[in-house]
Order: structure tokens, then C-alpha cells, then sequence
């Protein structure tokens, strides 16, 4: 590992890693070499299909990080499968590698809670060491490549994206998946509730375009609140400092004001066009299926710095559960479940089952019969709820993330029909067994029945006053024997 000594900065303990997270990517990679769980690969790899199926095989069997330092093709050395294990997920966070699912939320709401640390603003930063502009620049300088066979061009999988709408609003990061369409364009893929998007909505109406950078090759923390979702008035970046409970530090853009994170190991800067799109797709995507074609906004690339030597990441998408799944799912259940105890303090916990994100269980404290359905279409309705397509109610006898216990729940404390309940028209876009953006949700209340305790009889029907027959029969005689009664009376009687 020659060439990959000059990344080496300083090797942490485990137990002083807690108190010092990576400042880069090369940082972290250092410290998985030393834990033993980094593959160096010396051997050429081809672009296709060899990264998508090393990723693949570090997702299925949860191997280590590769850092492959010859593509075929290309100079730059290319990192893979970084966040493809659980147990790197839970190092990063500054956990004992064998952290169970209940301790990383944990250490993620203990993380959220620090919100906001707020980053600081360099006037250098190495991932400044090369700054290419105008002409020059050109995307296939690294390594591009189709992680899946049919996927309709390269993509940029693992690039965190920094937008700012109008001058009051918050920087915000998010992952987007980015098709290249040439050396300085790719596509933008942003479904319409995302953050970016609404950004880019807000300058477009105006008839503007978006000014947006994008990381790529950042240290550990970064692409999992990226991924997940945060509050829209949060910024990503005070949060990962908040998970790192150091700052972040940050330096300013070649082309715009965006703070950029300053030792990332590739920025790309540029516009998203107004009123421009182009069909993006296919690709395959997290529910283990290629989405159809996307109309989809355009970056144009104005800048890219980046680090000498420059390790351009990616990872594995695809069949569940792959990298992305291990990266975000914590992450994403500490957001939702502070947002739903803000409405329902009485939910304990949320958990995915296997295949990760696309089965959620709500478990929680519940008191009426309506709770469940409650917690469920409260589920529904807030951020990254959409993603799972079947959410159960367990009550606190239940291991939420133990498949076997949810389904015994689900086969004794289903009661009726009304305990299984199906949401229509909800939106999905990237639902495999719904094309059209149109999707299902399915809700499964599998608690224990309870009274409804607010009423003193579980059904009170209203019924006539004693007498009303009596007092018909007199009506309708007279209307019988023509006699003006000033009532309509119902033919059909
Ligand atoms: C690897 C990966 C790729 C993603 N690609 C996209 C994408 O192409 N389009 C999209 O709308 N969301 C995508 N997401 C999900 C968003 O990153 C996620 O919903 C996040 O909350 C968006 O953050 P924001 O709303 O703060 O911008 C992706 C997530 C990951 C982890
Ligand atoms: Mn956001």
C-alpha cells in the first residue's frame, strides 16, 4: 500500500476514536485499514461489471470497505462499500463494532438532541489542491461507471448535494443520484417533496437557476444524515457536527457562496437550469428494481476541485439490503421517531425489519383502540415514512426488529378485517409494482385489543322515541282522507 501511505494522516485507537471522529475520507480509511476492515485492491479491476459486483459481494456477505487502486481506464483510485456493514456504520458513530440496532438509534438521538454545532468556515482546505474551471472540466477524469447492467448511463451514486434557495433559507445536503450526460452535464434526479427540490423550485419560478456543489469522497458521518432526513430548517452539515460533536469544517465554493466541506476529496460546482429537463433513467434502484425514465432537471459543471490523488466514492444500490440500506436506516429512524412522539409521546419505538425500509414497526405504550391506526397514518403522512410499504403496530411485549415476534403478533392480535388497512394513491415513485408514482401503503394493527375507554357502552345506537309508530299511523290516516297535514310523507311507505 504505497501510494496509499501518503493518505495516511493519523491512525486513531478505538477508544479514542469517540473522542476524535475522521476529518476526511483518507482519515477513516486509515482506521478501518488498521481494524482490519478495509480491502486493498492492487490487481486492475474493470469499471464494468467489476465495482458494481465488488460493492454487490461487500453488501451480501457485509465484508469490508474495498479501496480499489486501479481502474481500468483511470487514474484515480475509487472507494466502495464504505458504510456496506453494519459494523462500520456503528464505528463511525464512535460505537463498540458490535452496537445492536436499540444502542445506534440511541447514540443518533443522543446525536440530535446536540442539534445544532455549528460548522466553521475555512479559507483554505485540501480539497482545494486542484481547481479545474471552464473548459477544462471534464467528469469521465474519474472513475465512472454503471453499478447495474441496464442502468441508462453513468451515475454519481454517493454525491452529498449543498443547495440554498433564497437568501433566508438554511444550507441543505442531501444524496440525489446523478446521470452523466456529458463532461460537464449530468441530470438531477429530485423527487418533488425532497429539500434540493424545493430549492430548485423556488429559483425556477423566478426564473433562475440553482446554484448547487456537490461532495464527493467525505468522511463517514456526512452521507448518513445526507441520506436520511432532517428537519427542513436544519442544516445536515450543524448536524453531522452535532453526531461528531465537533464542527464541521467547511470552506467556501470556487463559483457561489456555498460552504462546501473542506476536506472533501471532490467538489463538482454549477447551475441546475431552469425550465430545462431531459429523460434520465433507468437505473436500478433501492427496492431491487430499475425505475423507468425520470424527466429530470440539468446541472451543468462550472468548477470541480479536488485533492491531490483524489478517491472518488461510490456504492452498491440494489436488491435489499444493500450499502445505502445499512448507511441510512438508523439514521432515518431517529428523525422519524421524533417526529412522531412530538404528536403520540406513547410510541417506544420504530424499527425496520429486513429488507430494511421497506417494512417499518411502530411499537408503543397504547392506551385506546385507535392508537395504532393513529401512529400509522401519522407514519404515512411525515418525511421518510413513504418508503415503507407495509407498517405494523406491535405492542411493548413485541421486539420490533424481530421478524418472528412481529409476525406471531401479527397471526394472534389481528382481530378483524378493520386491523388491516390499506392507504390508496400514495406517492412512491420509485415503487416497482406501481410505475406510475402511485403506490399503496398497507397498515397492520397487530396490538392487543383494547376498549375504547373515553365511552361507557362500547355502541350506543340512537332509538326512536317510544310512541313515534303510533303517532305515524295518525299522520299518514290523514293524509289519507285528504286532509292538509303540511307534511310531506314518503311514498314509498
Ligand atoms: C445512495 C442514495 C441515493 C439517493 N438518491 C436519491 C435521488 O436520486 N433522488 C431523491 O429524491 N432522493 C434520493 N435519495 C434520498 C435522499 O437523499 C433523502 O430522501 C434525503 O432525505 C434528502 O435530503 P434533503 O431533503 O435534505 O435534500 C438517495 C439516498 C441515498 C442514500
Ligand atoms: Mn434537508
Amino acid at each position: 500500500m504505497d501510494s496509499n501511505k501518503a493518505f495516511k494522516v493519523t491512525i486513531f485507537e478505538s477508544h479514542r476514536f469517540q473522542l476524535q471522529p475522521a476529518s476526511d475520507l483518507r482519515h477513516w480509511l486509515d482506521f478501518l485499514q488498521d481494524d482490519n476492515d478495509l480491502w486493498i485492491i492492487e490487481d486492475e479491476v474493470k469499471p464494468e461489471p467489476d465495482i458494481g459486483a465488488i460493492g454487490k459481494a461487500i453488501s451480501d456477505t457485509q465484508g469490508p470497505a474495498a479501496l480499489i487502486k486501479n481502474v481500468r481506464g483511470y487514474k484515480s483510485p475509487l472507494a466502495i462499500g464504505v458504510h456496506g456493514a453494519p459494523r462500520r456504520v456503528a464505528k463511525a458513530l464512535g460505537l463498540e463494532k458490535d452496537a445492536n440496532n436499540d444502542q445506534v438509534i440511541e447514540a443518533w438521538s443522543r446525536a440530535l438532541s446536540r442539534y445544532p454545532v455549528k460548522s466553521v468556515l475555512r479559507s483554505d482546505g485540501t480539497c482545494k489542491e486542484n481547481i479545474v474551471k471552464g473548459d477544462k472540466v471534464n467528469l469521465f477524469d474519474f472513475p465512472l461507471h454503471r453499478l447495474n447492467s441496464i442502468d441508462g448511463s453513468f451515475f454519481i451514486s454517493k454525491g452529498c448535494l449543498i443547495s440554498k434557495g433564497n437568501d433566508n433559507d438554511i444550507v441543505n445536503v442531501g444524496i440525489y443520484r446523478m446521470m452523466v450526460l456529458g463532461k460537464n452535464k449530468t441530470a438531477i434526479m429530485m423527487q418533488f417533496d425532497q429539500h434540493a427540490a424545493r430549492h430548485f423550485v423556488s429559483q425556477e419560478e423566478k426564473g433562475k437557476p440553482l446554484q448547487i456543489s456537490v461532495s464527493i469522497g467525505n468522511e463517514p458521518v456526512l452521507p448518513m444524515v445526507a441520506g436520511a432526513k432532517m428537519p427542513y430548517e436544519w442544516s445536515e452539515f450543524d448536524v453531522a457536527g452535532a453526531v461528531r460533536e465537533s464542527p464541521y469544517e467547511l470552506t467556501k465554493s470556487e463559483t457561489s457562496d456555498l460552504p462546501v466541506p473542506a476536506h472533501a476529496e471532490i467538489i463538482l460546482e454549477g447551475v441546475i437550469e431552469p425550465h430545462l429537463r431531459v429523460f434520465e433513467g433507468p437505473f436500478g434502484e433501492f427496492p431491487g428494481a430499475y425505475t423507468g425514465y425520470f424527466y429530470a432537471p440539468i446541472f451543468t459543471v462550472k468548477a470541480i476541485t479536488h485533492r491531490d490523488n483524489p478517491i472518488y466514492e461510490t456504492l452498491y444500490i440494489g436488491r435489499p439490503d444493500a450499502e445505502h440500506h445499512y448507511m441510512t436506516r438508523h439514521s432515518k429512524l431517529a428523525t422519524l421517531t421524533n417526529e412522531l412522539r412530538k404528536v403520540m409521546p406513547k410510541i417506544t419505538r420504530i424499527a425496520y425489519l429486513k429488507p430494511y425500509i421497506h417494512v417499518a414497526v411502530i411499537q408503543g405504550k397504547w392506551t385506546h383502540t385507535g392508537d395504532p391506526k393513529q401512529a400509522i397514518n401519522l407514519f404515512w403522512g411525515v418525511s421518510l415514512g413513504r418508503n415503507a410499504k407495509i407498517t405494523v403496530c406491535v405492542d411493548e411485549d413485541v421486539n420490533p426488529w424481530d421478524a418472528s415476534e412481529v409476525m406471531w403478533a401479527i397471526s394472534t392480535r389481528v382481530s378483524s378485517s378493520n386491523d388491516i388497512f390499506i392507504m390508496h394513491d400514495a406517492y412512491q415513485s420509485l415503487d416497482p409494482a406501481h410505475i406510475s408514482g402511485v403506490s399503496i401503503k398497507i397498515g397492520i394493527d397487530a396490538t392487543k385489543p383494547r376498549p375504547p375507554y373515553l365511552r361507557f357502552k362500547p355502541v350506543d345506537w340512537i332509538d326512536p322515541p317510544k310512541g313515534t309508530d303510533q303517532w305515524i299511523a295518525k299522520i299518514m290516516k290523514m293524509k289519507k282522507e285528504n286532509r292538509d297535514t303540511g307534511v310531506e310523507l314518503n311514498d314509498s311507505k
